[in-house]
């Protein structure tokens, strides 16, 4: 009977369909132990679901690879499950695949195990996990099920009837008038009972349904509200598109991310011909920016924090500003103003820097596809044409990327271990410490160690795939003798 009630509901409900917007997956480079790795997390659309990993290895001498899916920081961040062996691909040795079921929302990782014959080595990748939609049912199955349910909700209470009339009467006898009436009121207790559980069971895939529906809501990206206060002071208010994001995301529990709370990009739309990337400061429950000078326009917003458990959100708005007249940037801040995004179909790749030299991308002439996971390369130069030898690390880093889609659906910052936030990173680097404590501690991993000046390549990379097809900006920033420049390609991806 139970069964019945929840078939039947299955198809009177109509699940609602949200469009994701944005770059669920994650693409991650780093070390395990004496390996070197690139990971790439296909998260599932609905969550529970299963998520698809797959590892390369730069060298062939990695035997084995195990992957285990835990929490990220708290309560389990330190009691893996048993984990399931990679698969290791025929045709291609030095590449393993994987399926894990992640069971829950929120920040957890992937540990990565290695064993192979330079003995074993570890690391784990930060997964934000969050259910982009809900999955609506199949029209074939919906008719199938709702068929069944019509026919064994009838078939039930006909055969109530039938055993009640007909069910201790001799052969040849026929039944009796009382019987005939007795059999009908139980055919009306029986129907009553079966539309009862039907009911009933709507009601519980109803509330089911509208939880699932508030879980994704709550990891949809919030909207930054914004308010522009003495001619350029912008103050920005996070926003949940839940009303429980308030109450859980607090904004005074945020971590750093590389030296700063919030990363703010200000992008002019159309055709992000200018862009900003600055770091406002947190006020209370807001975070303020003492705007530099900026021309009249349209901006895009987007806004990058961690909260506490080391999930990382990106605020998401509009913002129309008049002429501003403000600061000069300092520090970390840094802006760029070119050309529009090119309508061509070529892709650029070399990127004038404003002293003379170049960012040189190695594009390669195969073309970029969409949901692959690629390394995207690019030499620095001095305005001489040799290896600039003035590169430093900026805010801890050889470089940082921004991958943003010419409609603005798609904003990824990326760094060269990947599109994972670094403060998450280092979450899942620390293994010692259950919860947030290493990071309290200010301990740095050895991926998001700043490297001393001098050791810094005249080149880098960044792991990454574009989500979709499309026309993409990507804006790489470096620091060369102590000024951040930055290089502007546009890309084209089918
Ligand atoms: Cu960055």
């Amino acid at each position: 009977m139970r069964t019945i009630g929840i078939v039947v509901v299955v198809l009177l409900t109509t699940l609602s369909v949200s469009a994701h917007v944005g770059s669920p997956d994650v693409y991650f480079e780093g070390d395990a132990g004496p390996y070197h790795l690139y990971v790439t997390v296909r998260v599932p659309q609905v969550i529970p679901g299963i998520a698809e990993i797959q590892v390369r290895s730069a060298s062939n001498d990695v035997e084995r690879i195990e992957i285990v899916p835990m929490r990220l920081s708290g309560p389990g961040s330190n009691l893996p499950p048993t984990p399931d062996v990679a698969e290791r691909s025929k045709q291609d040795p030095q590449f393993f695949t994987g399926s894990l079921w992640l069971m829950e929302f929120g920040a957890l990782k992937v540990r990565v195990s290695v064993e192979g014959s330079k003995g074993k080595g570890e690391l784990a990748v930060p997964v934000p996990a969050f259910a982009q939609r809900t999955l609506p049912m199949q029209r074939s199955l919906g008719g199938l099920l709702g068929f069944l349910m019509v026919f064994l909700a009838v078939g039930l209470v006909f055969i109530a009837g039938a055993a009640t009339r007909e069910g201790n009467l001799e052969p040849g006898e026929t039944p009796s008038t009382a019987r005939k009436r007795r059999a009908r009121i139980v055919m009306a207790v029986t129907a009553v009972v079966v539309l009862g559980i039907l009911y009933l069971g709507k009601a519980w895939w109803g509330a089911e349904a509208a939880n699932y529906k508030r879980d994704v809501n709550f990891f949809k990206p919030p909207l930054a509200e914004t308010t522009l206060e003495n001619g350029n002071r912008l103050v920005i208010r996070a926003k949940g598109q839940d009303p429980a994001w308030a109450e859980d995301v607090k904004m005074e529990d945020l971590i750093p991310d590389h030296d700063h709370l919030m990363h703010l990009f200000l992008i002019s739309t159309p055709g992000m011909q200018r862009m900003w990337h600055l770091h406002p400061n947190r006020a209370g429950e807001t975070f303020v920016e003492d705007l530099p000078n900026m021309p009249a326009g349209q901006y895009e917003i987007f806004a990058d924090i961690v909260d506490k458990r080391g999930f990382p959100w990106t605020l998401v708005g509009q913002v129309d500003l008049p002429q501003i007249n403000g600061a000069v940037l300092a520090g970390d801040d840094s802006t760029w103003t070119g050309a529009a995004l090119a309508a061509g179909e070529k892709d650029s790749e070399i990127a004038q820097l404003a002293d003379g030299g170049r960012i040189v991308w190695e594009k390669g002439s195969a073309p970029i596809a969409a949901n692959t996971a690629l390394v995207f390369r690019f030499n620095v130069e001095d305005k001489d044409g040799n290896p600039a030898k003035d590169m430093e690390p900026y805010m801890g880093m050889a470089g940082h990327a921004e991958f943003v889609s010419s409609d603005m659906s798609v904003f990824a910052h990326v760094h060269p271990a990947g599109s994972v936030s670094m403060a998450a990173l280092e979450m899942a680097s620390s293994s010692a410490a259950p919860g947030g404590a290493a990071i309290e501690g200010n301990m740095p991993s050895g991926m998001a160690m700043p490297k001393a000046a001098d050791e810094l390549e005249p080149e880098v990379s960044f792991p990454y795939g574009f989500p979709k097809a499309g026309k993409y900006r990507i804006f790489v920033q470096v620091k060369r003798a102590g000024q951040v420049e930055t290089g502007v390609f546009d890309a084209k991806v089918e």
